[in-house]
């Protein structure tokens, strides 16, 4: 029998990129996807009709893509995340298959505004910072360097929550971004994949008299798939991100009908498809939250079970040839329990022996780590998995077990190095250290900066590197130049193109050609015009939203990420109230006009992330309302910081805050698309700022405080915040108006917690990079006034960013951990 693999051609031909077949798609989509005329249709039917004229167009592309890879026979990635800040789609899609000029002809024919119907696209915000943007990242660079790379995750109905600012607080709101529907999406309802949980394991001899294990009488959740398109920039390659959704398993209903109870059957069905509901909202706490383990055994349940059946359909039986052909790479430990799913699978399913299934589970997957705070590591109560997971505990402990020998074999007697290394922490009710696990199940375990990397060999993990030294690599985080820059700052993209050709928009690299347009006045002009629009348009939507009125010449300040003591937003606060304080003592004092932006959001239940948006509101409702400050100081929070707002404000930004303690930020992102965009660098020596001051120079970044060796060393040697408070008259005083109540009159008490606090632990050295921070400020100031060496700086800051391009960081992780080689088709 035929089997109707490709239908060439297509049976309509291939759908044209010309704005005429758009124009007759427009129409059609309307009215046959849709259902409505031009006389009926909304803005949003039409956002619709494009993006479904679009997807068309995207998933020809993706099933050549798919037949590329199959006829190739090549290794496949398969990167698995619990988080992905996809943000909007169109414009991006748009830019990519380069077709936008051809679209806003299309659409102007009917009346409409291409830019008006992007702005009512959903935000997908399946994330919740960092990790979650970057994994969106290197989808998009995968696609663009045409490798053979799949997302999976989780199709949350609920994404983040929006925040909105009532009072100066943050209150949180549900964000049902699928309200509408997803117009991007293709749910695959025959892509079903059975999910167990609970039960237990039963031991039985097989045909040769060998040990086996079944788990039993479990419940059971059905995961569906749905697809996404991942277009690559200016190539026909168009990846896939599959996001699994909960469905109740049919089982459930015939069980609980059959015995009358039709009400109770429905609910529990229901109850099995709350699964994945929502988005756990933690950048880094773990409450013990059961919900969430099932999520993450769910995810990767699903994830290996349609890699295995990818796998066999196209290379058969031959497990052994497994590691040949897939690669895992786990974002994060959250889904590590793939490790221990594709072996049970091996073990259980596929009948391989336990060295043969733990050999070949090892050498597909690969770890990484994005955090070394204590906190923020994933430790699971071995009484919960004992009861959720029953055998994959049972093969943890085996794989701890042989573990352990290997290294009693190498240290003997050693017990506090089984202690530490072991992945069962034995400590105050026993957890499994998902970090270990993921560790010694990945044949490549990676950091991403280089200063990351070295703690995480020196720290975190330094037993294990001693055991494998050549395990821990370093993948320095790179962003996508197509949506920070391309997309996100149109005025700095076309000049940057007027003058260097658009080449650098796949190849970033190319930016270096920009370093002689540094030392040419008219270039800096018009990189001075470019930033100006944006920030006049900036300022726009700040007086919109916010009723404040900011000044576009003025200097932004910007600090945009999540809300985190380490990542010490109060360190900017405490600069700003110094400032505040400099000018009201002095009314000629002009150090630089000055516009101090804000934005992020805090975890819901981490009370003091949250205190410090309160204050920051009541400090900018003093600031911005007191009449010495007109002009020359202004302070902004931008609420619901998501994907969208950043790329409304970074391309707006002139200085770039990347203040965190020395060794707390794994390597942050931000410092790289604010830089893209001609923001200065003001940082610590943390995460990716170093290596941002090796590319763009010493001169033209702004670093102050303690490195993370120092600050090390000043947490051992005995620090005390206090003597610094004391020492210091400004920062004193900043301290005292804050803890006394000058900015919360109606509540004076409102901050002194937080203050005594600072000043008895200071956790994070605050006050320690206190001095240091405000004179590095004064520097900035001083370097502002002259306008033609900022911008000579800024474009240096452009030119030599080539090298934080996510295309360098996914050809890293392809040569250094994956293996995989570009598949080129037509
Ligand atoms: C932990 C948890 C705990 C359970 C609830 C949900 C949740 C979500 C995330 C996390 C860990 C967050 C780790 C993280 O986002 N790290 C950031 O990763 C960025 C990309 O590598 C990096 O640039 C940032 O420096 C790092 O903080």
């Amino acid at each position: 029998m035929a089997t109707p693999g490709r239908l060439r051609p297509f049976p309509l031909g291939y759908l044209g990129l010309d704005a005429a077949s758009l124009t007759e798609a427009l129409a059609d989509k309307l009215v046959h996807d849709i259902g409505k005329d031009g006389t009926h249709a909304t803005d949003r039917d039409w956002l619709h009709a494009v993006i479904r004229a679009v997807r068309d167009r995207l998933i020809e592309r993706a099933l050549e893509t798919e037949r590329a890879y199959a006829a190739a026979g090549v290794r496949r990635v398969y990167y698995l995340s619990m988080e992905y800040l996809l943000g909007r789609a169109l414009g991006n899609a748009l830019l990519n298959l380069d077709f936008e000029e051809e679209t806003r002809a299309a659409l102007a024919a009917y009346g409409r505004e291409l830019e008006a119907l992007e702005g009512l696209e959903e935000d997908a915000a399946l994330g919740n910072g960092g990790l979650g943007r970057l994994a969106a990242c290197i989808l998009d660079s995968m696609a663009t360097l045409r490798l053979p790379g799949y997302g999976y995750g989780i199709r949350y109905e609920y994404g983040l929550f929006r925040q909105r600012i009532e009072n100066g607080e943050q209150v949180e709101y549900p964000e049902s971004w699928l309200r509408y529907g997803n117009p991007w999406e293709f749910p695959r309802p025959e892509r079903l994949y059975p999910v167990h949980f609970g039960g237990r394991v039963e031991s039985y001899r097989d045909a040769a008299g060998r040990l086996r294990f079944r788990w039993v009488d479990t419940e059971e959740v059905i995961a569906m798939a749905y697809d996404l398109p991942v277009p690559g920039w200016r190539t026909n390659t168009v990846n896939t991100l599959r996001l699994w959704g909960a469905k109740a398993s049919r089982e459930l209903d015939l069980r609980a009908f059959n015995a009358g109870e039709y009400v109770r059957a429905v609910e529990r069905k229901i109850e099995s498809e709350k699964l994945t509901a929502v988005l756990y909202p933690d950048d880094t706490t773990e409450r013990g939250r059961e919900l969430r383990l099932r999520q993450e055994h769910f995810f990767v349940s699903a994830t290996v079970q349609d890699i295995l059946a990818r796998f066999r359909q196209e290379h058969g039986d031959d497990l052994a040839r497994l590691p040949d052909k897939v690669s895992i790479q786990l974002n994060d430990t959250h889904p590590a329990l793939a490790i221990v799913e594709l072996l049970r699978l091996l073990l259980d399913e596929h009948g391989l022996d336990w060295d043969t299934a733990w050999d070949l589970t090892r050498r597909t997957c690969s770890y990484t780590n994005h955090t070394l705070m204590p906190e923020a590591l994933e430790r699971w109560p071995v009484a919960l998995m004992e009861r959720l997971l029953p055998r994959h505990l049972q093969l943890i402990y085996e794989i701890n077990r042989r573990f352990l020998e290997e290294v009693n074999h190498r240290h003997p007697g050693d017990v506090t190095r089984l202690r530490a290394l072991s992945l069962i922490d034995e400590e105050g009710g026993r957890s499994v250290r998902m970090a270990h696990l993921a560790f010694v199940g990945s044949h490549r375990v990676n950091g991403v900066a280089r200063l990351h990397t070295r703690l995480m060999r020196e720290t975190l993990f330094r037993g294990f590197h001693e055991l494998w030294p050549e395990r821990i690599v370093n993948v320095t985080n790179g962003v996508t130049p197509r949506r920070w820059l391309h997309h996100a700052n149109r005025p700095l993209a076309s000049l940057i193109s007027s003058r260097i050709g658009h080449g650098w928009v796949g190849a970033l690299e190319q930016l270096a050609r920009l370093e002689p347009a540094a030392e040419e006045a008219a270039f800096r002009e018009a990189f001075r015009a470019a930033k100006r629009a944006c920030k006049a348009r900036l300022a726009d939507l700040v007086r919109e939203r916010l009723g404040i009125a900011i000044d576009p010449d003025s200097l932004y300040d910007v600090q945009v990420k999540r809300i985190h003591e380490y990542k010490r937003q109060l360190l900017n606060v405490l600069h700003v109230v110094t400032l505040y304080n400099r000018l009201r003592a002095d009314p000629h004092y002009e150090p630089a006009p000055r516009t101090v932006i804000l934005a992020g959001k805090a975890a819901p239940g981490y009370r003091v992330a949250k205190l410090i948006i309160r204050l920051i509101h009541d400090v900018a409702a003093v600031v911005n309302a007191d009449p010495a400050m007109r002009g020359r100081l202004r302070v902004v929070f931008v609420p619901n910081y998501d994907v969208t707002t950043a790329e409304d404000i970074i391309p707006a930004a002139d200085l770039s805050e990347q203040i965190s303690t020395a060794g707390t930020e794994a390597s942050g992102t931000g410092c790289m698309k604010l830089g893209l965009n001609g923001a200065l660098l003001i940082g610590t020596l943390d995460g990716a700022n170093i290596e941002i001051r090796e590319a763009v120079g010493e001169g033209n970044v702004f670093t102050f405080g303690l490195d993370a060796d120092a600050a090390a060393a000043l947490r051992a040697n005995g620090y005390h915040p206090r003597a610094r408070y004391e020492a210091e008259p400004e920062l004193k005083l900043a301290l005292d108006m804050i803890r006394g109540g000058h900015f919360s009159p109606g509540e004076p008490d409102r901050y002194a917690a937080l203050v005594e606090s600072l000043l008895a632990r200071d956790r994070y050295l605050v006050l320690a990079d206190y001095t240091d921070y405000v004179a590095c400020q004064q520097r900035v100031a001083e370097a502002w006034r002259d306008p033609d060496g900022w911008s000579r700086r800024a474009v240096l800051t452009v030119a030599r960013m080539g090298r934080f391009s996510s295309d360098r960081t996914v050809r890293d992780y392809a040569e250094r951990v994956w293996g995989v080689r570009p598949v080129p088709h037509e």
